[in-house]
Order: C-alpha cells, then sequence, then structure tokens
C-alpha cells in the first residue's frame, strides 16, 4: 500500500519522527516540497498551519496538532474547506498543571532569586528579604477546563479558597465568579487558563489587572493573546501588581525587553507541557488520529469546526 502524503511543519524529536516515517511519507515545509499530494499536516499547538499553506494543498483532509491549542489554525477555512482538526488534549493536563503551581510558588516565595542570592554569595552579607504566603489564599481560575481543574485539584492541597470563570458554572464545590475584573478582585493569585480565540483575546486587560491590585499576582500558562501585554507590562513597571509568572509571550521565542529587568515576572520559555513523558504521549495521541483518519476510523480527539 502507498504511504499517505503528509507535510510535516516543524521538527520532531526522534521518537516521533521514526514512527511518523515509517507510515507516512512525510514532505518538511523546511525542504520546500510539492504541495500538491498532501493529504494530512503534522504540527504543534505553536507553529499552526498559515492560510497560504493550507490553500496551496488541494487535497488536504486533516491538520493534526500536536498540542492542545489550536489558536494558531484557521478553523473557518478548515470548515469552509472540509479538512478536519485534530488536537492532543488530556495527556498534557498535569504537567501543565504542575507548571502552573510551581510558578505560583516560585514567584511568590521568589524562589529564582533566592537561588541566586544563595549562590552569589549575597547570603554572607543580608538575609534575602521575607516573601509573600501562598498557602491558604485565594486563587482564581480563569478557564476552569480540564487543566484549570488539575490546577484547582492541586490548589485544594495548599488549603486555597478556589472561585473561577468559565462560560457556564459547573458543579464543583468553587466560588463561580464568570466576570473577569470581579474574579481578579476577589483573589490573591490568578491563574489564566482559557483557551485563546477572538473572544479571549486581551481578556485580562487592563481594567483586569487594576481590579488584581497591588497584592494580586498572575500566572498564565495559556497563550499570550489572553492577555494584553503592554498592559500587563505597565502594570508590573509600576507596580500595579505584586508580580506576573509568564510562560507564553508575544512574539515568542523573542520577549518583549521590557520583561528582562523587571524583579517581580518569573519567565519560562513555553515549557507548560514539555516534560519527555507528556511529549511522548502527545506524539502518540497525534499519530492515532493521523492512522484512525487513514483507516476510516473516528478521529480520537477532533476539534469542533
Ligand atoms: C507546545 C502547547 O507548544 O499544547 C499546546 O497547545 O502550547 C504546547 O504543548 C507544543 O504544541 C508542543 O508540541
Amino acid at each position: 500500500m502507498t504511504k499517505p502524503d503528509i507535510l510535516q511543519i516543524s521538527p520532531y524529536a526522534e521518537w516521533d519522527q521514526t514512527p511518523l516515517d515509517a507510515a507516512y511519507h512525510v514532505h518538511h515545509l523546511s525542504a520546500a516540497p510539492d504541495l500538491s499530494e498532501i493529504r494530512a499536516i503534522a504540527t504543534t499547538g505553536g507553529a499552526g498551519v498559515s492560510d497560504a499553506i493550507i490553500q496551496a494543498c488541494p487535497k488536504l483532509e486533516l491538520i493534526a496538532v500536536n498540542g492542545v491549542g489550536y489558536d494558531a489554525i484557521n478553523l473557518g477555512l478548515c470548515k469552509a474547506r472540509g479538512v478536519s482538526v485534530t488536537n492532543t488534549p488530556g495527556v498534557l493536563d498535569g504537567d501543565c498543571a504542575d507548571l502552573a503551581l510551581a510558578m505560583a510558588l516560585g514567584l511568590s516565595r521568589a524562589v529564582p532569586a533566592a537561588d541566586a542570592h544563595a549562590r552569589s554569595g549575597a547570603w554572607e552579607a543580608a538575609n534575602f528579604p521575607l516573601q509573600r504566603r501562598f498557602f491558604g489564599a485565594k486563587a482564581g481560575i480563569l478557564g476552569l477546563g480540564r487543566i484549570g481543574s488539575e490546577i484547582a485539584r492541586r490548589l485544594e492541597g495548599f488549603d486555597m479558597q478556589i472561585a473561577y470563570s468559565a462560560r457556564s458554572e459547573k458543579p464543583v464545590a468553587y466560588t463561580y465568579i464568570p466576570d473577569p475584573v470581579a474574579l481578579a478582585a476577589h483573589v490573591d493569585f490568578l491563574f489564566v487558563v482559557t483557551l485563546a480565540n477572538a473572544e479571549t483575546r486581551h481578556i485580562v486587560n487592563a481594567e483586569v489587572l487594576r481590579a488584581l491590585g497591588p497584592n494580586g499576582m498572575l500566572i498564565n500558562i495559556s497563550r499570550a493573546a489572553n492577555i494584553d501585554e503592554d498592559a500587563l507590562l505597565t502594570a508590573l513597571e509600576t507596580n500595579q501588581i505584586a508580580g506576573a509568572a509568564l510562560d507564553v509571550f508575544e512574539g515568542e521565542p523573542a520577549i518583549n525587553p521590557r520583561f528582562k529587568p523587571l524583579a517581580n515576572v518569573l519567565l519560562q520559555p513555553h515549557q507548560g507541557s514539555a516534560t519527555e513523558a507528556t511529549r511522548r504521549a502527545m506524539g502518540q495521541l497525534q499519530r492515532d488520529n493521523l492512522a484512525a483518519h487513514f483507516s476510516g476510523q473516528p478521529l480520537l480527539t477532533a476539534v469542533t469546526l
């Protein structure tokens, strides 16, 4: 049987590349391939696929994303072209939640700066300043989906008082505060976990940041577009909020240089799902979706178009 032609957008680890090469005739975007026979595209959440590439593949049937986020893909265009989209939900929730907690704890207790204090010998001259207590505080979760729920479950172990916003109230014991401004005003730590789309663009704006206030800390492990980054930088520079821990940035991997001198930020290079175990599971789910498609089975994790 001839292998289906697929287009790969960005490089993969060997454990993903080897099985992909075994099952498909893989064309790499970096090699300026002929796109006329491409039936599926394999990409990542960050890289997505441009409209131009989708348009240039006349036989395209499926875009399989290695990632839970599909905001870098034009779903309207896919729908119009009859192209299915799959992502990899579920398998990365635990790692993303772990990192959100690590970032919140690291920010509130200034772990990176304290490490530098011990490492540099500054401790010999002065004790490290006292920091902010995390356990027992009020936490807000903007977007109580799969990852948000895993964060909340972990926060219960820290005796946090948990509130959340979501499109509708959920059968959970946490306080439902749908309005982002009211949620921010209510909490000490605001976790941004919502998926990114036109509705959520800049959902965390200057008003939300003002409501979070000078004792409030922001943690973003979702997408940069959910926050008005310029407003956030101003809020951080003027101590309008106490601090921010960020895993995602506008224009990443380049980040706005205004972040670099700030002492009240903790910065991560988009690490939410970045453990080997989770990346292997994501790759497997992506290939399972491709295999389901090419064997005429229902897709395992299709995105609703
Ligand atoms: C990675 C992500 O950027 O799942 C997502 O949406 O942002 C991340 O897990 C990437 O997609 C890994 O391939």
